[in-house]
């Protein structure tokens, strides 16, 4: 494909969005968002921010909290609605953009914008719902329950590898539940960012409830974690990030939600369908160029048919097209920068001086009309250990580390013993092994016959250990994160009763005897 490349002084300037209004930065500095899969292409520029706009932007936010907490919930559900109408109006448009801004391939582009719809659907509905319990008194003449309230102001801190669906995941639970919003995108996807608020501001969510701040992390993020006046934080990233964002956010005792590393593990047993298995780890491991949290970044195969599984992976994977996702023919699209590349190739090196055998792939592509862009080939460790930093470690890249093991125990070992616990798989036909496995992996999220990726909005998403602080995006569960419970009791007996006192019959207490 020839990418059209446009002089440099044509491409548009985007700016925040703060109070309703597009505005510029007090910096006055912008910053560029280019093409990964040609960098000849300049997407953009965009406002660089600091302090200053996020104070504006959360000014902007806590003074349209008032106006948002009184409008009924159904009726915030109701624009939540028409958001995810006009964002499947505009799917394709804003799938392109997303291609041509952080490389994923067109057909996981619109699927990164329908899981923003799907999420805004389902919190769509939730504003009828944001179920509380209703539960009998232990005193007569008094009703006990309890309701859900909102937290105040959301900051919203997301990645570049899902740059629609991630912020929908945070923003509309925060909203259906009455927080607004600060939204901080990553560097790499500004554009994705503008377009989505551009959609939320006409399906009409009032000025100030949703603001977006563009910028780095050090200069835009940290202003907003470390605010006095943003009550809420959800961040995806890294698990250093996320470490550091606990730090800080612990310290007001904020409410915080992290998403963060993984390492997840597909198990192939040798009953399996190996076929299946194949296709379930090449769309896992090389999908979005390996570039999702619940990537497959380990192979975990019984050795009867590892020498097999490993050739037909090999084979498949060493014939996955490379190329700018907007061509219709590319399997695999660029990763998200030149750093990433660098990173990967750092960490196929490791693997080799480990004792690692590169089974395909392993390098950079440069050729000809990828010779501008950020393209790794889909690699295959094999020989790794359990322990092996490939094993361990998060590379975010297609990287697939194969370690071998005799038998289920083994496995199970492998898949648990890193430090993180997103997604899991296990292959088998053997019912028994597949229920024990559902028991046994340490994720948050397990498949039992398909790959690690592919999570839908109405479930949980999330793990254990280091890959996050036990919350949970998505399902229902996403509202625990906006929301504080306030527990009610109305007492219409006329007279004072004292509970745990006037509900024990005199000298009748357990124990009283
Ligand atoms: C991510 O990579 O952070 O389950 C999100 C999946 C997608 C979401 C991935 N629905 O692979």
């Amino acid at each position: 494909m020839t990418v059209h490349v446009p002089p440099q002084g044509e491409a548009p300037t985007f700016h925040h969005f703060i109070d309703g209004r597009w505005v510029p930065s007090a910096t006055g500095r912008t910053f560029e968002s280019r093409n990964p899969a040609d960098r000849r292409d300049l997407v953009g520029r965009f406002q660089a921010g600091d302090a200053a706009d996020v104070a504006r932007a959360i000014m902007a936010a806590g003074d349209a909290l008032p106006g948002w907490q009184a409008t009924p919930a159904p009726r915030r559900g109701e624009i939540l609605y028409r958001f995810g109408a006009l964002l499947a109006e505009r799917k394709e448009e804003i799938a392109r953009a997303m291609t041509r801004e952080m490389g994923k391939v067109l057909t996981e582009a619109r699927g990164d914008v329908q899981e923003g719809i799907d999420i805004a659907f389902l919190m769509a509905g939730e504003g009828r719902r944001l179920f509380g319990d209703t539960v009998p008194s232990e005193l007569p003449d008094k009703w006990a329950m309890s309701i859900r309230v909102p937290i105040g102001v959301a900051g919203i801190v997301t990645p570049w590898n899902f740059p629609v669906a991630i912020p929908c995941w945070k923003m509309m639970p925060a909203l259906v539940t009455g927080n607004t919003v600060v939204f901080k995108p990553a560097t790499d996807t500004p554009h994705c960012a503008t377009l989505l608020v551009e959609v939320m501001a006409e399906a009409g969510f009032p000025p100030g409830t949703v603001n977006l701040v563009t910028g780095t992390g050090a200069d835009v993020g940290d202003a907003i974690v470390s605010s006095a006046d943003v009550d809420v934080v959800s961040f995806t990233g890294s698990t250093a990030v996320g470490k550091r964002i606990a730090e800080t956010a612990g310290r007001r005792l904020k409410r915080l939600s992290l998403e963060l590393g993984g390492k997840n593990a597909i198990v192939v047993m040798a009953d399996a369908d190996l076929d299946l298995a194949v296709d379930g780890i090449l769309w896992s491991a090389f999908g979005t160029t390996g570039q999702r949290c619940t990537a497959a970044s380990r192979l975990v195969v019984e050795r009867s048919v590892h020498d097999r599984l490993v050739a037909m992976l090999a084979e498949r994977a060493a014939s996955l097209r490379l190329g700018p996702g907007l061509d219709p023919g590319t399997e695999v699209g660029p990763l998200i920068n030149e750093a990433a590349v660098e990173k990967v190739a750092a960490y196929v090196e490791i693997g080799r001086q480990a004792g690692a055998e590169v089974a395909c792939g392993g390098a950079p592509v440069r050729d000809d009309d990828l010779a501008h862009g950020s393209f790794f080939a889909p690699t295959i460790l094999t020989g790794v250990r359990p322990m092996d930093r490939v094993a361990q470690e998060e590379i975010f890249g297609p990287v697939l580390s194969v370690i071998a093991v005799d038998g289920y125990e083994e496995a199970v070992a492998a898949v648990n013993g890193t430090r993180y616990g997103l997604s899991s798989a296990i292959f088998t036909r053997d019912v028994n092994r597949a229920f024990r496995a559902m028991r046994d992996f340490r994720t948050g999220i397990v498949y039992v016959n398909a790959g690690t990726i592919g999570a839908e909005t109405h479930l949980p998403f999330g793990g254990v250990k280091e890959t996050g602080n036990g919350g949970r995006e998505a399902g229902h569960a996403a509202l625990d994160t906006y929301t504080e419970w306030k527990s009610v009791y109305v007492d219409f007996s006329g007279r004072l009763q004292r509970a745990q006192i006037d509900n024990q019959p005199a000298g009748d207490e357990p124990g009283a005897r």
